[in-house]
């Protein structure tokens, strides 16, 4: 575009312009300039810049506000401490690292540039124990962003991953406030692996650049993800769990595998059978009897 295109348009001067381009240009956007000619623009930076997520984003509520930082200790702290100050539904808070990453019970999250790393504040109007039906929710999200950006085949790992080809890609770290009958607000926060280098990764682990093959577009993977998320989520308060049960069970890795069940206080082995309406896992025991995991680590016997 010539620059006296530009300048018409957005109705300021040729120099403005000018000023502009260069500081696209120290954000790392690489911007031709040919005199008499005009500007091209032959590459944006890889990185998760908050306009380049909503150009193009259809969605109404997730990813209103994007809050970006280059490194942070942890986005769901950071999610969360706006949630406190009254962040609306749909904030999303996004790093390009994370130097605290968390994983549930204390564990970690292994978060180096290359990955995508976000935390979205809702509010919905469920019990605190329904909540697991929600990071349910949340993977089936993430299975169908993966698969319309990628065409790869994720699948659920009850109950808070997404592996491919047996291998982990994404977890999920669903934390709320709430009192014993009422949710203040909950925070999604989101791990995934996109170009992240497979030697800094767990053996259990993999990233979509590795299973696809080339380099995949974060900012894609993470508009998507916002999509999916804020289709199902409206899905979710409107028909429930069980509206979105059936989706869940046909990606479902886990069930149809022998499994190892570890909960706070017990462990044992079983087929996993079924996921219930309420999100709770069925693992029939070798005896016949059936329990039901409302909460646990599930280890995959026999591979996925
Ligand atoms: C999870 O916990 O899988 C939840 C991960 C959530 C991460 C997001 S990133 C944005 C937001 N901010 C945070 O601080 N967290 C959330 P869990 O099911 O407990 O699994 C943790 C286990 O996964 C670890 O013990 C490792 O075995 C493995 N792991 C760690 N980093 C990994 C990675 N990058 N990829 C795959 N597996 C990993």
């Amino acid at each position: 575009l010539s620059g006296e295109h530009i300048s018409e348009v957005l109705k300021v001067t040729r120099a403005a312009v000018w000023k502009h381009m260069e500081k696209f240009r120290a954000v790392g956007y690489d911007i031709e300039a040919v005199p008499h000619l005009g500007y091209r623009l032959k590459s944006i930076p890889d990185k998760l810049l908050p306009d380049e997520i909503t150009a193009g984003l259809k969605a109404g509520v997730f990813g209103r506000e994007i809050y970006a930082y280059e490194s942070t200790k942890s986005t769901n702290d950071i999610a969360y401490g706006l949630a406190e100050k009254g962040a609306a539904e749909g904030a999303v808070v996004i790093a390009e690292k994370q130097e605290r990453g968390r994983g549930r019970l204390g564990r970690k999250w292994i978060s180096p540039s290359g990955g995508v790393y976000m935390s979205c504040v809702i509010k919905p109007d469920i019990l605190p124990r329904e909540i697991q039906e929600f990071t349910l929710v949340t993977a089936l999200a993430l299975c169908d962003a993966i698969r319309i950006v990628t065409g790869l085949k994720p699948g659920v790992k009850w109950p808070n991953d997404v592996y491919i080809n047996g291998k982990k890609v994404c977890g999920i770290l669903t934390e709320m406030k709430a009192e014993t009958d009422r949710i203040d607000f909950v925070i999604v926060g989101i791990g995934v692996n996109v170009n992240t280098g497979q030697g800094m990764l767990p053996d259990t682990a993999t990233s979509l650049k590795k299973e696809k093959g080339c380099h995949v577009s974060r900012i894609d993977i993470a508009r998507q993800i916002l999509m999916e998320l804020e289709s199902k989520y409206f899905l979710f308060r409107r028909d429930g769990f069980q509206g979105m049960r059936k989706a869940i069970k046909a990606l479902s890795c886990t069930i149809g595998n022998r499994v190892e069940v570890a909960t706070h206080n017990s462990r044992y082995a079983g087929l996993a059978e079924d996921i219930d309406n309420e999100g709770a896992l069925i693992v029939k025991m070798p005896g016949g009897e059936c329990r039901r995991v409302l909460s646990g680590d599930v280890t995959l016997k026999g591979g996925v």
